[in-house]
């Protein structure tokens, strides 16, 4: 089974009708990567892709995709706008385990008054309130990981595989699709403190998320520790690496 793949398959071609996409380099090691786990009737390969591209206004769009059997599917899917827009992230995590399905959809804001709100997750609020009767609330999640999450955080945990594959991706389409209407009507940021307020305010989600991110365990797990630690900073949040080049060309 590949739960997610549709997913992929829907938007890598949207992205490349919407948009002046070009490739983003990859790092060696980091395109495909596999590993056996369990063993005897439970063994299972654990196979890792990553896809990645870039545009005018969007630094890195970015994709993991792991697959390693019914009970084991994520897709992480991120964009990162480039430094002189002050446009939100686009977060995909699409994570089904043994436990069951987690789903977080959102445009992660890089500021929380009420323009940016208004500018910025008002025009979601339709989309987020036509789901939230099918996809309820999913529930606790970390305290500390709020401030980086907007009104229309779609959070949910389904019982059902069939309402990931039905409901939840029509989901994932519509915000895809809403975000790159604010991408497209996104104009450059100019002025010089508030190019300084996207930078920190950039950087002190990546910086989080790279200290967080919820697959450290698992990845370490199937590909060890060294590897695990590039990919994360390497490639899934790789903006610390990137700092110089993209300021040049802010
Ligand atoms: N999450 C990532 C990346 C992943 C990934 C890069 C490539 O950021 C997968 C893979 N997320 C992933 C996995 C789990 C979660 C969970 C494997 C399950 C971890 C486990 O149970 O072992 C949203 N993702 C989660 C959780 C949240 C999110 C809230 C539950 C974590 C918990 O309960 O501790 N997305 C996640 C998040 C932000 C975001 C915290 C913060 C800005 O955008």
């Amino acid at each position: 089974m590949t739960l997610y793949q549709p997913f992929l398959d829907y938007a890598i071609p949207l992205l490349k009708a919407r948009l002046d996409l070009a490739a983003y380099p990859i790092p060696a090691g980091f395109e495909r990567k596999e590993a056996l786990t369990g063993k005897g009737k439970k063994e299972q390969l654990v196979v890792t892709t990553s896809h990645a591209f870039k545009s005018s206004k969007l630094r890195q769009i970015r994709a993991a995709h792991v697959e390693g059997g019914d009970a084991l599917q994520v897709l992480n899917f991120v964009i990162f706008p480039q430094l002189n827009y002050d446009l939100p992230f686009f977060g995909a995590d699409l994570v089904t385990l043994p436990g069951g399905h987690l789903i977080a959809l959102d445009m992660q804001p890089l500021f929380h008054d009420a323009a940016y709100q208004k500018q910025y997750s008002e025009p979601i609020l339709p989309i987020f309130n036509n789901y939230q009767k099918e996809l309820p609330w999913g529930g606790d999640f970390p305290d500390e990981a709020k401030p980086f999450f907007s009104p229309a955080f779609l959070w949910t945990r389904p019982k059902e595989t069939e309402t990931v594959q039905t409901t939840v991706f029509e989901a994932f389409k519509d915000y895809l699709q809403a975000y790159l209407d604010l991408v497209e009507q996104a104009q450059p940021v100019t002025d010089s403190q508030r190019l300084g307020e996207i930078l920190e305010a950039q950087r002190r989600y990546i910086d989080y998320r790279a200290a967080k991110d919820p697959a450290r365990g698992m990845f370490t797990r199937f590909y060890g520790e060294e590897w695990t630690e590039e990919y994360i900073h390497g490639f899934l949040f790789d903006l610390e690496r990137h700092i110089p080049e993209v300021q040049q060309s802010v």
